[in-house]
């Protein structure tokens, strides 16, 4: 794919600029830092695979940002520029901005067929970032259904999730009369990545049996699947090895690092591997799953050699996840996870807008030491769905699950107001995982509350931040940072008086 590059000066003292990024992928760090800092590149190869975009990572020197779809750069009194793909569905657009002093260099460069680009300069950047965003949106014709309230297995179960785990909290959720209207089975179902239809050893049933008896208690059946990735022991790496993205000697790529090592990627522009595509989701509704979790989803558009070279990344991508649609049907239900986010839109209902949400605040070796924003924690997950606030016209946001309970979590109550704050600022999905049981009353009446929907709200300012992220919204202001700010304590989230 030839790639096509736009660029513009700008006369601007760079060390009073701020810049405001996305990452290439949920998990991928967003965020709104002074220019002329260093933005974060992770160390290890499998972290970039994993959480940033392997052909466009940070580029490692300080004073030069780069963003995907969109970015804007931000004068002290709130003006500045923003600049914006229109459209996405086979494009990617890598936006850099480079500080050189009394000038900032801004380039867009396209990865796929031509498209339409915004480049504003504005008096309000939070309102033109709106704006583009919506218009990026109607012209894809955003699927924004209503937000739906999911309890989840991962964050509590994780991968030793059991048939037996999913109804006993369902009965007691039934029991307790909480509101939610989806019970989601997440990872550890499977035999392994490719072979969803055969069972874990722990899991004690079968993922087919579940939807029946979730119905029986009222709630609608979620299932998790990575349908892109393929275990390099699993049967289909060796029923299809023809279906798989190659490195350039040919050989099946395998790459990130997860389930005990790298994994490899169906290649979605194979007919064949589409075809089974369609069939894995229209399997899994026809168990009674209407909704999917869809994971990882970024290895479709993993660099290698396709089948078809004359489909791009984002091409080949979008060839994936409308496969997967046209399986599920128009009316089931199809949440993004791990997944490059404009190239997703009108074709997801919901999209998790960073990384995963932990029992924990930080993980600082990993964060900070290794420089992968995309590690799973707490603040992580707060510092970048802040920063992706403008993405309800895009599809639902999911900022991941609540954590209410006080066992198996190390979060104090400041932390989990935080997360309570994130969820209502947001509006999206409300998603739960902590084990019914394990809740007092306290744990259940903040879980209700967390379970609450509510309209997206928007920032007062991007020229203060505590913390790197999109801090200050109108209905309250967040501190992701070790140390009181401006009164608010550590890591929580004030409520704006009335
Ligand atoms: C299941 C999980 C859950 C979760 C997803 C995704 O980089 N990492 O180490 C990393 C680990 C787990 C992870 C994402 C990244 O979680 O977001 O909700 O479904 O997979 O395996």
């Amino acid at each position: 794919m030839p790639s096509r590059e736009k660029s513009w000066t700008l006369d601007a003292d760079s060390s009073t600029l701020r810049v405001l990024t996305n990452g290439y992928q949920s998990w991928s760090e967003a965020e709104v830092r002074p220019l002329t800092d260093l933005q974060t590149r992770a160390s290890l190869k499998w972290m970039i695979d994993q959480g940033q975009d392997p052909a466009f990572p940070p580029s490692g020197e300080a004073g030069v940002w780069r963003s995907h779809s969109l970015l804007a750069l931000i004068h002290p009194d709130g003006g500045g520029w923003v600049g914006a793909q229109l459209e996405a569905s086979r494009t990617f657009a890598h936006w850099e901005a480079r500080a050189i002093g009394d000038r900032v260099s801004v380039t867009c460069t396209l990865e796929g067929p031509e498209v339409d680009i915004a480049w504003e300069e504005t008096s309000d950047v939070i309102g033109t970032l709106e704006r583009l965003s919506a218009e990026l949106g109607r012209n894809m014709q955003a699927r924004t259904p209503a937000p739906l309230r999911v309890w989840c297995s991962w964050y509590s179960y994780f991968r030793g999730v059991t048939f037996n785990n999913m109804m006993d909290n369902a009965r007691l959720a039934r029991e307790q009369g909480l509101p939610f209207d989806v019970f989601q089975l997440d990872d550890g179902f499977q035999a392994d990545l490719g072979d969803w239809f055969e069972t874990s050893e722990h899991f004690g049933g079968h993922a087919r049996d579940l939807p029946a008896e979730l119905k029986a208690l009222g709630f609608r059946a979620g299932l998790w699947l990575a349908p892109f990735l393929v275990g390099p022991n699993s049967k289909l790496f060796g029923q299809h090895p023809e279906w798989l993205l190659k490195n350039d000697a040919g050989e099946p790529l395998l790459f990130g690092d997860n389930w005990g090592g790298p994994y490899a990627a169906l290649d979605t522009t194979h007919p064949e591997a589409l075809a089974w595509l369609r069939e894995l989701a229209a399997t899994c509704r026809a168990w009674g799953y209407d909704y999917l979790k869809v994971d990882f989803l970024y290895a479709a558009a993993h660099p290698g050699v396709r089948h078809d070279p004359s489909v791009g990344r984002a091409g080949a991508y979008r060839l994936g996840i409308e496969a997967l649609r046209a399986g599920l049907g128009d009316e089931g239900f199809l949440l993004g996870c791990g997944a490059p986010l404009s190239g997703s839109i009108g074709v997801v209902d919901a999209m998790r807008t960073g990384p995963d949400v932990a029992p924990y605040w930080d993980d600082s070796a990993r964060r900070v030491l290794l420089g992968d924003g995309s590690v799973p924690c707490t603040r992580s997950a707060l510092h970048t769905d802040l920063s992706r606030w403008y993405q309800h016209a895009w599809y639902q946001p999911d900022p991941d699950v609540m954590i209410a309970r006080k066992e198996l979590s190390l979060l104090n109550s400041d932390e989990r107001g935080s997360l309570l704050g994130l969820l209502d600022v947001i509006g999206g999905l409300r998603a739960s995982s902590d084990p019914i049981g394990m809740l007092d009353a306290a744990g259940l009446a903040l879980l209700r509350e967390s379970l609450t929907i509510s309209t997206p709200d928007g920032p007062t300012t991007l020229a203060h931040s505590h913390g790197g992220a999109v801090t200050h919204f109108r209905r309250g202001t967040f501190n992701l940072l070790d140390t009181e700010q401006a009164g608010i304590r550590a890591h929580s989230y004030a409520p704006t008086p009335a």
